[in-house]
């Protein structure tokens, strides 16, 4: 039966290895042919396909190999037996494979840490990144401790207790000393970095709006994102969604005097040092506004707004010495896969000195537009047809 198995195997892996072989020289072949001449998308697309069945075959066939290598000493072994020779302690093998993947499981860990740890997020630029990195590395340090000793436990004792015919496994039903500790000091510990996290995250989400907060809408859209800001009262006016138009297309009511002087924006420019709130909005889909160097994401979705309020605390200026490129830029991101065009979704976010954002805020074009006064039919804003107007513009729509 082993023999007959063993032939199987050779003949299943021999299929592998002609697919491996032809697989190979078509890949070459595919190489050698993009280089020659035109190297179109289609051809880039099947050579990448190649490239990962090739990789799929090399792993099936090492799968074999290691099947064949353990038919083999299978067979040696009963062979043994046969001849009444000792077979060999599988239990003791399995020790010594216990102390191969502890220590390459290990050297794994420590390069993964070593090599991807470089790759993980860049210096924080706000006040509440700063803490949040605090709290993701104390909970990596607690975590990798944790795992360091219970890694060295799991192995140690499946290989020191491996099963003897010389001794007896101890019979442990329950102990409470054990249960209380394992329960009481990770309940300790997580409580400890929830609270924390909690005091982190409400600074974010703190709904009081504070004197000087500088509130900042923007809005999401399939595939966009429009910026408002206050103008000199530095009140938001406020928006409805009927009320969207070709030339209105936030919805901004203009029967709340604080939406005259909002202001349309194309980079989203916010001076250092201060309490920023933005306010997020969606249009269409769930969009996610993710900005990774002030560690800040939230989701901006249809009919329930949100907001995060932060305090970046490094100039674009700044981190361009810091990351030393001349032209680094902070980007704001779109984080949920929202249609084909979700790569769009990118604005530059400028921080700059508050006196070069007082400059450029003067410089920034009204949200009310010449155009969007004759369509609101604002000109001659105390006729009482003007009320009609809007809310027909709110039937249409
Ligand atoms: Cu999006």
């Amino acid at each position: 039966m082993a023999f007959k198995n063993l032939i199987n195997s050779k003949k299943i892996a021999a299929l592998l290895a002609m697919l491996l072989l032809g697989s190979t020289q078509l890949l070459m072949a595919q190489a050698t042919t993009a280089d020659a001449a035109t190297a179109t998308d289609d051809t880039d697309k099947s050579a990448m396909w190649l490239g990962v069945g090739y990789y799929v075959l090399l792993f099936l066939l090492l799968c074999i190999v290691v099947a064949i290598i353990g038919r083999i000493i299978k067979v040696y072994d009963l062979s043994n037996q046969l001849q009444g020779k000792k077979a060999t302690n599988w239990n003791n093998v399995m020790a010594i494979m216990c102390g191969i993947f502890l220590v390459a499981g290990g050297i794994g860990a420590y390069w993964s840490f070593a090599v991807q740890g470089a790759m993980s997020l860049p210096e924080a630029a706000s006040e509440n990144g700063v803490k949040t990195d605090e709290m993701f590395t104390t909970t990596t340090i607690l975590t990798m401790i944790v795992f360091v000793i219970t890694q060295i436990l799991l192995f140690y004792f499946l290989a020191k207790y491996r099963h003897s015919t010389k001794r007896r496994a101890y019979f442990l039903p329950h102990n409470n000393t054990i249960e209380k500790v394992w329960t009481i000091i990770p309940a300790i510990v997580l409580t400890i970095l929830v609270v924390f996290g909690f005091f982190t995250w409400r600074t974010i989400t703190n709904t009081t709006d504070v004197k000087g907060d500088i509130n900042i809408d923007i809005t999401g859209h399939q595939f966009a994102w429009e910026l408002r800001y206050p103008g000199k009262d530095g009140k938001l006016g406020k928006k409805y969604y009927k009320l969207v138009t070709g030339l209105n297309n936030l919805g901004v009511d203009f029967k709340d005097r604080n939406s005259f002087d909002d202001l349309k924006a194309d980079t989203l420019v916010i001076p250092v040092h201060k309490s920023i709130r933005i306010n997020i909005f969606a249009q269409d889909v769930i969009h996610s506004v993710y900005m990774p160097y002030f560690r800040l994401q939230m989701n901006a979705v249809p009919g329930l707004p949100t907001f995060f309020k932060f305090v970046p605390t490094i100039t674009t200026n700044e981190m361009r010495g810091k990351v030393g490129d001349p032209n680094f830029e902070y980007l704001l991101y779109c984080a949920k896969v929202c249609g084909d065009a979700h790569y769009n979704m990118k604005k530059i976010i400028r921080v700059v000195s508050d006196s070069e954002y007082q400059a450029w805020l003067s410089h920034q074009k009204p949200y009310l537009s010449d155009g969007l006064k004759t369509e609101l039919k604002m000109v001659d804003n105390n006729q009482p047809s003007n009320q009609g107007a809007v809310n027909r513009l709110a039937l249409n729509n």
